[in-house]
């Protein structure tokens, strides 16, 4: 471990707020105060007599979930080569962990996990699926028959110019191994009447500019009673009427149904092209509403909710996205 070590055994408990950004050395050691974890840990991965939990900052910024966690001496924190922080527990300590679903304004699942004397609640997400498999890798780390590679962050170059999409990225990636990092490469756009079609010839055009593994994303609002418009030219009509131009364009129309969709494209380090596509049906509502999110995101209501995309949180948003869920199956491929 090339980095600092905290020396912790001084240290009963810290304070731990996810919106700051705690200078660890400047901590007052002798203070007792409540390590609170609000944000997304995830265990990873195992190493010999550790399971390591890590986190990192920003899913769970709005924290939707109450798990508190206490370092006593026992516990060790320390930043790891890539200056993220994490928690090892000897995993002699622990005695059981739980798999259960936090059910809240929004569930989330998190893995209970009890030592002789603590016991930690360590968030793993809002998908089942992903969090049924997190808790098996952590169940295998513990007793030590853990064969995946997970220890290992592996950087992800994400080609886009815009930091909307690439907040959404690292929120999902969150709960991976992967770490994704935003490649601002001008890439031609065709004129074509699909996003497959527009993100194939991405892919294509940058071969050769850049070193794969890398990933574009394209996405677009159909209209259902525009026959579709603006799918591949949203950008287009977005910088050039923007928001209030679309409502205005809108304010006769009574069927507001529509689609947001989201093509991602993988070009592999074998020079392979996949697709992943995600969607979200819901409406275009006649004003804008909501802070969060960016581009269309205050004026589009996803089936099934009275808020915008703009007024969800982020994990509201990237749970039912067409990009969140473009994303999962991203990373079901890579983790594949
Ligand atoms: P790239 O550099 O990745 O191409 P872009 O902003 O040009 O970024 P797109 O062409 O994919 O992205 O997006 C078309 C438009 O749709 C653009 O105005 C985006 O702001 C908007 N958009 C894309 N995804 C969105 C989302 O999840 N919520 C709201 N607006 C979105």
């Amino acid at each position: 471990m090339t980095s600092e070590e905290i020396d912790w055994d001084i240290v009963d408990e810290v304070e731990w707020n996810s919106d700051e950004n705690i200078d660890w050395q400047s901590v007052d050691k002798e203070e007792e105060t409540l390590l609170e974890l609000r944000n997304d840990p995830q265990p990873s991965f195992f190493v010999r007599n550790f399971a390591v939990i890590w986190w990192r900052n920003g899913f769970y910024k709005t924290g939707k979930i109450d798990g508190s966690i206490r370092v006593t001496a026992s516990r060790t924190l320390f930043f790891d080569e890539k200056e993220k922080l994490r928690l090892s527990i000897d995993n002699s300590d622990i005695k059981e962990i739980k798999l259960h679903k936090h059910e809240g304004d929004f569930p989330i699942f998190y893995n209970e996990i009890i030592t002789n004397e603590e016991i930690y609640e360590i968030t793993t997400g809002v998908d089942r699926s992903q969090s049924e498999q997190n808790h098996k890798d952590l169940e295998s780390a513990i007793s030590g028959n853990y064969e995946g590679t997970l220890n290992e962050i592996i950087d992800l170059q994400i080609v886009t110019s815009n930091n909307g999409k690439i907040k959404e990225f690292i929120d999902i990636f969150e709960k991976t191994h992967f770490n994704p990092v935003k490649k601002n490469i001008d890439y031609p756009e065709i004129q074509a009447s699909s996003l497959e079609e527009v993100v194939d010839f991405g892919l294509s055009s940058l071969q050769g500019k850049l070193k794969p593994p890398f990933v574009i994303d394209d996405a677009g609002v159909f209209i259902d009673n525009l026959q579709g418009f603006p799918g591949v030219y949203t950008r287009y009509v977005y910088d050039t009427i923007g928001l209030e131009g679309v409502l205005k364009q809108m304010e006769n129309v009574d069927e507001r149904e529509c689609s947001f969709k989201c093509v991602l494209g993988l070009m592999t380090k074998f020079g392979e092209k996949h697709k992943f596509v995600g969607e979200c049906r819901g409406i275009l509502i006649d004003e804008q509403r909501g802070k969060g999110g960016f581009g269309y995101d205050p004026v589009f209501i996803p089936n099934g909710f009275d808020k915008t995309f703009a007024e969800l949180t982020s994990e509201e948003k990237n749970s039912i996205s067409h990009r969140g869920i473009a994303m999962r199956k991203l990373i079901e491929f890579l983790l594949k």
